[in-house]
Protein backbone atom coordinates (compact mmCIF):
# COMPACT_ATOMS: atom_id res chain seq x y z
CA UNK A 1 0.00 0.00 0.00
CA UNK A 2 3.05 2.47 0.83
CA UNK A 3 6.32 2.40 0.62
CA UNK A 4 8.44 0.52 2.20
CA UNK A 5 10.09 2.72 4.98
CA UNK A 6 6.55 3.17 6.24
CA UNK A 7 5.07 -0.02 6.25
CA UNK A 8 7.00 -0.87 9.55
CA UNK A 9 5.17 2.12 11.40
CA UNK A 10 1.75 1.44 12.97
CA UNK A 11 -1.32 1.93 10.88
CA UNK A 12 -3.33 2.28 13.73
CA UNK A 13 -3.06 4.88 16.66
CA UNK A 14 -1.40 3.26 19.54
CA UNK A 15 -2.10 4.58 23.17
CA UNK A 16 -1.17 7.88 24.36
CA UNK A 17 2.63 8.30 25.62
CA UNK A 18 2.86 11.34 28.21
CA UNK A 19 6.03 13.15 27.25
CA UNK A 20 6.10 15.57 30.23
CA UNK A 21 3.77 16.96 32.79
CA UNK A 22 0.59 18.04 30.60
CA UNK A 23 2.32 16.73 27.60
CA UNK A 24 0.84 14.09 25.69
CA UNK A 25 1.76 12.09 22.39
CA UNK A 26 -0.92 10.65 20.30
CA UNK A 27 0.56 8.34 17.90
CA UNK A 28 -1.04 7.92 14.33
CA UNK A 29 -4.66 9.46 15.88
CA UNK A 30 -4.72 11.80 12.35
CA UNK A 31 -3.10 8.83 10.08
CA UNK A 32 -6.84 7.45 9.27
CA UNK A 33 -8.19 11.25 8.10
CA UNK A 34 -4.60 12.05 6.78
CA UNK A 35 -5.86 12.17 3.05
CA UNK A 36 -9.04 14.68 4.64
CA UNK A 37 -6.60 16.54 6.78
CA UNK A 38 -4.09 17.00 3.69
CA UNK A 39 -6.81 18.52 1.40
CA UNK A 40 -8.06 20.87 3.84
CA UNK A 41 -4.42 22.30 4.21
CA UNK A 42 -3.85 22.48 0.13
CA UNK A 43 -7.21 24.87 0.39
CA UNK A 44 -5.96 26.94 3.20
CA UNK A 45 -2.55 27.34 0.71
CA UNK A 46 -4.24 27.72 -2.18
CA UNK A 47 -5.64 31.20 -0.60
CA UNK A 48 -2.89 31.93 1.67
CA UNK A 49 0.01 30.84 0.40
CA UNK A 50 3.41 29.47 2.34
CA UNK A 51 5.75 31.68 2.93
CA UNK A 52 9.02 32.32 4.39
CA UNK A 53 8.88 34.81 7.36
CA UNK A 54 11.65 37.24 8.41
CA UNK A 55 12.32 36.99 11.92
CA UNK A 56 12.84 40.60 13.98
CA UNK A 57 16.52 39.53 13.28
CA UNK A 58 16.52 40.10 9.70
CA UNK A 59 17.01 36.22 8.95
CA UNK A 60 14.50 34.49 6.72
CA UNK A 61 13.00 31.57 8.16
CA UNK A 62 13.74 28.10 6.53
CA UNK A 63 10.31 26.85 7.36
CA UNK A 64 7.49 27.85 4.99
CA UNK A 65 4.47 28.89 6.66
CA UNK A 66 0.24 30.00 6.57
CA UNK A 67 -2.39 30.21 8.58
CA UNK A 68 -5.91 29.99 9.05
CA UNK A 69 -8.77 30.98 11.40
CA UNK A 70 -9.47 34.36 12.88
CA UNK A 71 -5.89 34.64 13.45
CA UNK A 72 -2.97 33.70 12.38
CA UNK A 73 0.57 34.27 12.97
CA UNK A 74 3.22 36.63 11.45
CA UNK A 75 6.31 37.62 11.87
CA UNK A 76 8.46 40.38 10.33
CA UNK A 77 10.99 43.28 11.18
CA UNK A 78 8.12 44.67 13.68
CA UNK A 79 8.33 41.50 15.73
CA UNK A 80 5.93 38.72 16.25
CA UNK A 81 2.65 38.94 16.35
CA UNK A 82 -1.00 37.81 16.06
CA UNK A 83 -3.33 39.45 13.14
CA UNK A 84 -6.74 38.80 11.73
CA UNK A 85 -5.35 39.38 8.25
CA UNK A 86 -2.57 38.24 5.63
CA UNK A 87 -0.19 40.47 5.46
CA UNK A 88 0.51 38.88 2.07
CA UNK A 89 -3.19 39.01 0.44
CA UNK A 90 -4.43 42.06 2.31
CA UNK A 91 -7.51 39.40 2.94
CA UNK A 92 -8.63 37.86 6.34
CA UNK A 93 -6.94 34.13 6.80
CA UNK A 94 -9.36 31.54 5.34
CA UNK A 95 -11.40 30.11 7.72
CA UNK A 96 -10.35 27.04 9.43
CA UNK A 97 -11.48 23.90 8.04
CA UNK A 98 -13.82 21.58 10.64
CA UNK A 99 -11.36 18.77 9.76
CA UNK A 100 -8.56 20.14 11.36
CA UNK A 101 -10.59 22.20 14.29
CA UNK A 102 -12.21 19.13 15.04
CA UNK A 103 -9.05 16.81 15.26
CA UNK A 104 -7.70 19.64 17.76
CA UNK A 105 -10.55 19.68 19.59
CA UNK A 106 -10.66 15.85 19.73
CA UNK A 107 -7.16 15.47 21.06
CA UNK A 108 -7.47 18.15 23.48
CA UNK A 109 -10.67 16.29 24.54
CA UNK A 110 -8.43 12.90 25.36
CA UNK A 111 -5.70 14.99 27.14
CA UNK A 112 -7.94 16.58 29.53
CA UNK A 113 -8.64 19.55 27.91
CA UNK A 114 -12.30 19.87 27.26
CA UNK A 115 -13.98 22.45 25.53
CA UNK A 116 -11.05 23.62 23.03
CA UNK A 117 -11.62 26.34 20.86
CA UNK A 118 -8.71 27.43 18.61
CA UNK A 119 -8.77 30.90 17.01
CA UNK A 120 -5.37 30.37 15.64
CA UNK A 121 -3.95 27.70 13.88
CA UNK A 122 -0.32 27.80 11.84
CA UNK A 123 0.50 25.40 9.12
CA UNK A 124 4.09 25.19 8.80
CA UNK A 125 5.74 23.57 5.76
CA UNK A 126 9.43 21.76 6.27
CA UNK A 127 11.58 21.19 3.36
CA UNK A 128 14.73 18.76 3.37
CA UNK A 129 16.98 20.42 5.81
CA UNK A 130 14.69 23.25 7.19
CA UNK A 131 14.61 23.40 11.17
CA UNK A 132 13.28 25.44 13.77
CA UNK A 133 15.97 26.82 16.62
CA UNK A 134 14.50 26.76 19.80
CA UNK A 135 11.76 28.60 21.14
CA UNK A 136 9.22 29.78 23.47
CA UNK A 137 5.47 30.15 22.17
CA UNK A 138 4.21 32.84 24.58
CA UNK A 139 2.45 35.01 22.15
CA UNK A 140 -1.28 33.58 23.44
CA UNK A 141 -2.63 35.24 25.91
CA UNK A 142 -4.95 32.58 27.14
CA UNK A 143 -1.87 30.42 28.80
CA UNK A 144 -4.33 28.07 29.92
CA UNK A 145 -5.06 26.36 26.93
CA UNK A 146 -2.82 23.79 25.19
CA UNK A 147 -1.18 24.31 21.70
CA UNK A 148 -1.91 21.26 19.54
CA UNK A 149 0.06 20.14 17.37
CA UNK A 150 -0.30 17.98 14.48
CA UNK A 151 2.67 16.35 12.40
CA UNK A 152 2.32 14.67 8.20
CA UNK A 153 4.73 13.44 5.63
CA UNK A 154 7.97 13.34 6.35
CA UNK A 155 9.15 12.49 10.05
CA UNK A 156 11.20 15.02 12.05
CA UNK A 157 13.13 15.33 15.36
CA UNK A 158 11.45 17.37 17.94
CA UNK A 159 13.62 18.66 20.46
CA UNK A 160 12.22 19.30 23.77
CA UNK A 161 13.62 21.27 26.36
CA UNK A 162 12.98 22.87 29.38
CA UNK A 163 11.89 26.55 30.84
CA UNK A 164 15.43 27.60 29.72
CA UNK A 165 16.97 27.70 26.89
CA UNK A 166 20.21 26.41 29.03
CA UNK A 167 18.58 23.25 29.36
CA UNK A 168 19.43 20.06 27.09
CA UNK A 169 16.50 19.22 25.24
CA UNK A 170 15.04 15.84 24.85
CA UNK A 171 14.80 14.23 21.20
CA UNK A 172 11.60 12.49 19.96
CA UNK A 173 10.77 11.31 16.63
CA UNK A 174 7.28 13.09 15.21
CA UNK A 175 6.10 10.72 12.25
CA UNK A 176 3.14 11.03 9.91
CA UNK A 177 -0.07 11.50 11.74
CA UNK A 178 1.00 11.89 15.17
CA UNK A 179 -0.71 14.37 17.45
CA UNK A 180 0.99 16.08 20.40
CA UNK A 181 -1.22 17.97 22.90
CA UNK A 182 1.03 20.67 24.84
CA UNK A 183 -0.45 21.74 28.47
CA UNK A 184 0.35 22.66 31.81
CA UNK A 185 3.81 23.16 32.84
CA UNK A 186 4.72 21.99 29.44
CA UNK A 187 3.00 24.45 27.59
CA UNK A 188 6.06 26.90 28.07
CA UNK A 189 9.14 24.54 27.57
CA UNK A 190 11.87 25.47 25.26
CA UNK A 191 11.24 23.65 21.76
CA UNK A 192 12.29 22.97 18.78
CA UNK A 193 12.94 20.63 15.09
CA UNK A 194 16.48 19.37 13.98
CA UNK A 195 17.16 20.18 10.20
CA UNK A 196 14.69 17.89 8.28
CA UNK A 197 16.75 14.65 6.31
CA UNK A 198 15.55 14.46 2.79
CA UNK A 199 13.30 11.33 2.35
CA UNK A 200 9.62 10.30 0.53
CA UNK A 201 6.91 10.48 1.84
CA UNK A 202 4.12 7.98 -0.34
CA UNK A 203 0.84 10.64 0.61
CA UNK A 204 2.15 13.88 0.97
CA UNK A 205 6.16 13.73 -0.88
CA UNK A 206 9.25 15.16 0.00
CA UNK A 207 8.20 17.58 2.80
CA UNK A 208 7.00 17.59 6.39
CA UNK A 209 3.65 19.76 7.66
CA UNK A 210 3.42 20.55 11.15
CA UNK A 211 -0.04 22.32 11.45
CA UNK A 212 -0.31 23.87 15.14
CA UNK A 213 -3.82 24.84 17.22
CA UNK A 214 -3.38 27.63 19.38
CA UNK A 215 -6.04 29.88 21.95
CA UNK A 216 -4.45 33.47 21.63
CA UNK A 217 -7.61 35.27 22.93
C1 LIG B 1 5.72 22.53 23.09
N1 LIG B 1 6.36 24.04 15.66
O1 LIG B 1 5.06 26.32 15.28
S1 LIG B 1 5.14 21.46 16.91
C2 LIG B 1 5.71 26.22 16.33
O2 LIG B 1 7.13 20.91 14.39
C3 LIG B 1 6.49 24.99 16.57
O3 LIG B 1 6.70 22.79 13.42
C4 LIG B 1 7.13 22.84 15.71
O4 LIG B 1 7.18 24.91 17.52
C5 LIG B 1 6.96 22.11 14.42
O5 LIG B 1 5.74 27.10 17.21
C6 LIG B 1 6.78 22.00 16.86
C7 LIG B 1 5.01 21.00 18.57
C8 LIG B 1 4.91 22.10 19.57
C9 LIG B 1 4.30 23.30 19.29
C10 LIG B 1 4.17 24.24 20.28
C11 LIG B 1 4.64 23.99 21.56
C12 LIG B 1 5.38 21.87 20.81
C13 LIG B 1 5.27 22.80 21.82
C14 LIG B 1 4.50 24.91 22.60
C15 LIG B 1 4.94 24.63 23.85
C16 LIG B 1 5.57 23.44 24.09
FE1 LIG C 1 6.69 26.51 18.93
Amino acid sequence: MTGDLFDALPDAPGEAQPLAEGAWLFPALARADAAALLAAIQTVVDAAPLRHMVTPGGHTMSVAMTNCGPLGWVSDARGYRYAPTDPHTGQPWPVMPDVLRKLSMHAAERAGYPGYEPDACLINRYAPGARMSLHQDKDERDAAAPIVSLSLGLPATFLFGGMTRADRPQRYRLAHGDVVVWGGPSRFVFHGVAPLARGHHPEVGDHRYNVTFRKVT
